[in-house]
């Protein structure tokens, strides 16, 4: 594992970094807007006081903070995996590139010595097919559940069974916190119909709140942020209910299957999709930055 010197500087000196991960760079959004996105959130999270840590494989080797070059490199990668953890060790061996997905970077960020890391929109349940169990649950919250890192998100993608994947963490203990709202937001939407159990209302709670829960607890702390001017919930479910069927009847599945859903919602949205999931990355962006400053006060 290779530390850009910045972050290496910065960990050592108790300063807030925030990790950021890059499926979303590499399988989540079209090019050339994945780079612009990809620069735009490390300049977000600098203008909050962080630094940013983007985590990315390149050639087998994991880099935690890319230079500029190496995040273009990533953007426009003729081949570019997606990293889990299933086929980590493997990537590593065989010197490929890869995005690292919530699961990986939580993982990787850990090790690092990281407290914070941001996303858009977290993995969780797929929704069942006619009347069967679908068997896809996304390894974020697994790795969720065995890693005491603060994640922020706009919640679990739209495109997930939300009810499933709320009743997952709670099986797993992942410590929740609803930012400023009681409901589980759902990535596009600023609110879904399922309770959190818990709320905060400042950074500096939410990373009150982490540091008591990585004291105690073996998992993550999801700190879930409502996508400020979100789409409407009944809207988002209809396209994210026809995309899911396009892909059932496709044979679409495995790690084909959120990247196929995110740009189908793209298209049946006429791109709206793409403007929210952008904007919602740098609002998450901003808020980990600033929960990993309170938490850098908190620990002098
Ligand atoms: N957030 C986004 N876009 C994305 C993702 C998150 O706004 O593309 C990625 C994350 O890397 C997440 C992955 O871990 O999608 C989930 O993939 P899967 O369902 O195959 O686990
Ligand atoms: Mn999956």
């Amino acid at each position: 594992m290779r530390l850009h010197p910045e972050v290496e500087e910065a960990l050592a000196n108790n300063q807030p970094v925030v990790a950021l991960e890059s499926t979303v760079i590499t399988h989540g959004l079209p090019r050339p807007t994945n780079l612009e996105l990809a620069r735009k959130l490390e300049q977000a999270v600098r203008e909050e006081g962080a630094v940013p840590a983007t985590i990315a494989i390149l050639e087998g080797e994991i880099w935690v903070g890319l230079t500029d070059f190496q995040l273009e490199a990533i953007a426009f990668a003729a081949h570019v995996e997606k990293a889990s953890l299933w086929n980590l060790a493997a990537i590593l061996t065989q010197g490929k590139h890869a995005g690292t997905t919530v699961a990986t970077t939580a993982f990787l960020a850990h090790k690092a010595g990281i407290s914070v890391f941001a996303t858009g929109g977290i993995g969780g349940v797929h929704p069942a097919g006619s009347g069967q169990a679908s068997y896809d649950e996304s390894a974020d919250l697994f790795e969720l559940s065995r890693t005491p890192i603060a994640v922020v998100s706009a919640g679990p993608k739209s495109i997930l069974d939300l009810a499933a994947t709320l009743e997952r963490l709670e099986s797993y203990g992942v410590s929740l916190l609803g930012y400023q709202t009681n409901k589980l937001p759902a990535f596009h939407t600023r609110e879904s119909p399922f309770d959190l159990p818990a709320r905060v209302e400042t950074p500096a709670e939410a990373a009150a709140v982490f540091a008591q829960a990585r004291r105690l607890l073996p998992g993550a702390t999801l700190v879930m942020n409502p996508v400020s001017r979100g789409l409407e919930w009944a809207q988002v479910q209809s396209w994210v209910e026809q995309a899911n069927q396009e892909a059932a009847r496709s044979g679409i599945h495995g790690k084909a299957l959120t990247p196929f859903l995110l740009s189908r919602l793209a298209e049946l949205s006429g791109g709206v999709t793409v403007e929210v999931n952008l904007r919602l990355l740098e609002e998450n962006s901003r808020l980990a930055a600033r929960i990993a400053a309170a938490l850098s006060q908190l620990r002098v």
